[in-house]
């Protein structure tokens, strides 16, 4: 039945449709529509066509205002998420120490590592980086302030020295990223809080790296005398662990009772530690015109160069503190226990204005010795890797440790060392980037292995155990390097993408980052809940020196890296040496 059409009337029937059976066809429907049109009157029809028109004009006029308020919804929706789920409120310093290795319940991976908006702007690269630091900062700030690592899921710290490392660690990136309030903030600590008369051990390599080279680094970033007396302070109370049979140093100190020791099941100490403590020392010796700091470290460098037991310069990963011999001999590698040996050698003489013959000899017989003994390439696609040898055999391991590398090889090259170090430092540089990008998640596991045999799928197999990214510097370091060099952008692209991936996969909600367990499943990443200091001293600071417009921010001219990534002073030629 179709509704009575009366001139002067509108009148729209929706009810059933004519008389026939149910008819679904879109012909059917496209002409019963066009023969009820047909049917209105002249005048119903124009008060239609008026209608439409009329509602389409006001609906392209409230158009932004609409959308407008809905991203106003979901922010706030955004935000009460952030507050109120993931964000409740817990004092500052928390009553209980947490443990590190005994993680609180984490929470669901979900909520976890809920990817956050990213930043403002991909242009804006150094912002980002800002950015990822203030996210990581909060972290500590809110959860481990004072502290030395922040434990971001479970929102409470984690103590090795109680020292408030990862602070310390931070100032000078702070600084250098021009994040004047946080700096402060964290200075005022410094001052009132910050003792070293405590009764702890603290491992002398570490301790050395991060908390004297950091305290250093600020201090010629800021000329405040406070840092300055607080590296003195710390430097002086590690001087015990080199009373030893040898001078070789122990491992450990006890920095308030002024006492040393060697771990409890050795005495030995290990290779990279005891030679990775100079440039701090040598450069407080050269602040305080005392020269013990300097002759302490620099006659562990005299034993070690003269030592039995090296191949072709690479050395073992073992010295006895007693006997002052290599032990353990037979493992060469350039990842953990060995590696910032070879960093050192050339750093020094770097530091020292390049007139210690002895360390760059060290250097140059060593990457002789890598190029002989340890450098391989990957099938199918022929990756130039560094890889280890046991006992007179080749393992393709290679720890992500090893990609400090590229970056040193390229430091020497351009101090004028040979042109095919930096050959090898873009190829070295190549493999590192592939350890990230060939993984599910775009970052790199903590160690990989290298196929070799002909035919083979991939280039590079990861173990189960060796899947976890721990936030570490030495890829982004070494691209801050090569960029720096060669001004090809494909580094900045490459540290981009990292940083990236840093931000989808280890940002952890309420402030902080996180070291996972499983960079190949992005869907179970496993997050570990800790953010190693090293993430905010160097990791970030590196990134953001690769992106900085300004090539002469703290000019590789001017300062040479500990491995910390803190910057010491070259040292002027005309500067009187110690010794
Ligand atoms: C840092 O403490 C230093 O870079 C050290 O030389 C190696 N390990 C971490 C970062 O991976």
């Amino acid at each position: 039945m179709h509704p009575p059409s009366r001139q002067g009337y509108v009148s729209l029937s929706l009810a059933g449709q004519g008389s026939g059976g149910y008819n679904n066809s879109k012909q059917w429907r496209r002409q019963s529509c066009w023969r009820k049109w047909k049917q209105l009157s002249r005048l119903q029809r124009s008060l239609i066509f008026s209608i439409l028109v009329l509602l389409f004009i006001c609906g392209l006029a409230t158009y932004p205002i609409v959308t407008e308020h809905l991203r106003g919804l979901s922010d706030e929706e955004q935000e009460t998420e952030s507050n109120s789920v993931l964000r409740p409120v817990v004092p500052h310093v928390l009553p209980e120490p947490v443990r590190l290795g005994h993680p609180a319940l984490p929470e669901p991976p979900s909520q976890v590592c809920k990817p956050l908006p990213l930043f403002s702007e991909e242009s804006d690269r150094p912002e980002a980086v800002r950015e990822a630091f203030r996210h990581a900062w909060k972290g500590y700030k809110d959860f481990a302030w004072g502290h030395d690592e922040l434990r971001p899921i479970s929102r409470s710290y984690g103590e090795w020295f109680g020292l408030g490392l990862t602070l310390i660690d931070a100032l000078d990136t702070m600084w250098i990223l021009g994040l004047k309030e946080e700096f402060e903030e964290a200075k005022a600590w410094v001052a009132a809080e910050l003792t070293f008369n405590k009764n702890v051990d603290v491992n002398l390599f570490e301790s050395t790296i991060r908390i004297l080279g950091g305290l250093l680094s600020t201090y010629h970033l800021t000329g405040d005398a406070l840092f300055l007396d607080k590296a003195k302070d710390i430097g002086s109370r590690l001087m015990p662990a080199f009373n030893t049979p040898s001078k070789i140093p122990y491992s450990d100190v006890n920095i308030g009772k002024g006492t040393a020791h060697p771990p409890r099941w050795t005495s030995d100490s290990t290779v990279a530690e005891v030679t990775s403590i100079q440039l701090e020392f040598r450069e407080l010796s050269r602040l305080t015109q005392e020269p013990q700091y300097e002759d302490a470290v620099a006659e562990v460098m005299n034993q070690v160069h003269k030592l039995d037991g090296k191949l072709d310069g690479l050395v073992p990963m073992f010295i006895n503190t007693n006997s002052g011999q290599f032990t353990h001999q037979g493992i060469y590698t350039l990842g953990a226990r060995a590696d910032s040996y070879y960093e050192y050698l050339l750093k020094q003489w770097i530091q020292g204005g390049k007139r210690e013959s002895q360390l760059l000899d060290d250097y140059l017989q060593a990457i002789e010795g890598v190029k002989k003994n340890l450098l391989q390439k990957s099938s199918p696609n022929g990756l130039t890797f560094v890889g280890e040898v046991s006992h007179g055999q080749f393992s393709p391991k290679m720890d992500h440790l090893v990609c400090f590398l590229p970056g040193t090889l390229a430091l020497g090259a351009h101090n004028g060392l040979p042109a095919d170090h930096m050959d090898l430092a873009t190829q070295l540089m190549e493999t590192c980037y592939q350890m990230y990008v060939q993984m599910e998640t775009g970052l790199s596991p903590e160690i990989v292995h290298f196929n070799m045999h002909e035919g083979s799928i991939r280039d590079i197999e990861v173990k189960l155990a060796d899947r976890h990214n721990l936030l570490r510097p030495e890829t982004v370091e070494s691209l801050f390097y090569l960029y720096r060099f060669t001004k090809d952008h494909k580094y900045q692209e490459w540290g981009w993408e990292i940083l990236k991936n840093f931000n989808k996969y280890t940002k952890v909600s309420s402030g902080g980052y996180t070291s996972i367990n499983n960079v190949r499943d992005p869907d179970y990443t496993s997050p570990q809940d800790k953010m190693e200091s090293f993430f905010l001293g160097e990791t970030l600071k590196y990134l953001y020196l690769l992106f900085a417009d300004d090539l002469d921010l703290i000019s590789l001219d001017r300062f040479v890296f500990n491995t910390e990534a803190h910057p010491l002073p070259i040292w002027p030629s005309t500067d009187t040496h110690t010794n």
